[in-house]
């Protein structure tokens, strides 16, 4: 393994080591389909992103801070947390959700609730944002791949929504499942994940308060490449678990199958619980670099269990989280 060592001896991996590998590979492919359709799709896709970007400009999206998720951590800066992404519907490379997310339509947009309700619906964007008070909460967020950062997102507890739709008592797990429109995302061309990008919660965690159904962040809409109009944000858990631009979202008796977990199952597990005692099998989950605060005089941070949100630990009691990861 290469490692690049700085002076105050922290080891920094380099990009093809904290990436996986099928994925490092194939951004070499993606970047060179989207210079060939460039050549033939450039203008129109040229003209949906100004379209699209003068549709989102800055449009406000305020909420009222939650006292009850105070944040002692320096908040990201909004360029780090819109050109640095994990979007891969636009891409494998963290600044390609920038570049070409812009053609993302999300007006109209509405989630189809589906599955061991009593109530199945279908709820478009303003009835979403009507269902409940939005909040401001400013949550750490971790990638798995190492990189961490501190957002404030606007939203409220998923669990509105849960509520609003009854579930039965066969509803033991919930699926969320986000666009996945080749016209509009041109990663879809790469096989990198079996698209449409899926994730899922047990029920109680789904229940759980710190789950935020979110729309906006920085006091306004979500920028597409951070998953509008609407994404799912679980702050104790790796970021993938966090759900981009949500269409559907299904009530189910079985434990879904997810796609980072498919994609690779020893590498990516159901629960993806934030854990500095569970490594990676190519990298330790330890320490964190927290954007923003990487040169190379700057130390890495310890992750916390659970990302530092103790109080969903009672959901896992009695697990063994290194087998269930
Ligand atoms: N649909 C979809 N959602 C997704 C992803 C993705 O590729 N597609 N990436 C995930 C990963 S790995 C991370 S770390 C977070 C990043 O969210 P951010 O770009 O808003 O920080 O989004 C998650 N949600
Ligand atoms: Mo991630």
């Amino acid at each position: 393994m290469l490692i690049k060592r700085s002076p105050n001896g922290v080891d920094i991996p380099f990009a093809s080591e904290i990436t996986p590998k099928h994925i490092f590979e194939s951004r070499r492919s993606f970047i060179r389909q989207v210079a060939v359709g460039s050549i033939a799709g450039g203008a129109l896709l040229e003209m949906a992103t100004r379209q699209a970007l003068a549709q989102n400009a800055a449009r406000k999206l305020a909420g009222k801070p939650n006292p009850a998720y105070p944040m002692m951590d320096r908040q990201s800066a909004y360029k780090d947390a819109t050109t640095y992404n994990n979007f891969y519907e636009f891409g494998t490379d963290k600044s390609d959700p920038a570049k070409y997310a812009g053609s993302l339509k999300t007006r109209p947009w509405s989630i189809a609730i589906e599955g061991e309700v009593k109530k199945p619906m279908t709820l478009d964007l303003d009835s979403l944002l009507k269902l409940a008070p939005l909040e401001e909460r400013i949550y750490r967020l971790r990638c798995v791949e190492g990189w961490s950062m501190v957002i404030p997102w606007v939203g409220y507890s998923l669990s509105a929504l849960i509520k609003k739709v009854e579930p039965t008592g066969n509803a033991k797990f919930i699926e969320f499942v986000t666009l996945a429109d080749p016209k509009q995302m041109p990663g879809l061309r790469s096989p990198v994940l079996d698209w449409p990008y899926v994730e899922g919660l047990r029920i109680d965690e789904a229940h759980h308060p710190l789950a935020l159904l979110t729309f906006g962040m920085y006091g306004e809409v979500l920028p597409n490449q951070n998953g509008a109009p609407v994404r799912i944000v679980l702050p104790w858990k790796y970021g993938f678990k966090s759900a981009k631009s949500i269409v559907k979202i299904r009530f189910v008796n079985e434990q879904p199958k997810t796609a980072w977990n498919i994609a690779a199952p020893q590498e990516y597990g159901f629960y993806a619980n934030v854990n500095p005692e569970v490594d990676h099998p190519r990298w330790s989950q330890a320490s964190e670099r927290r954007i923003g605060e990487d040169s190379f005089f700057t130390r890495k941070r310890k992750t916390l269990m659970f990302n530092g949100y103790s109080e969903v630990a009672s959901l896992y009691a009695g697990m063994d989280l290194k087998k269930l990861f």
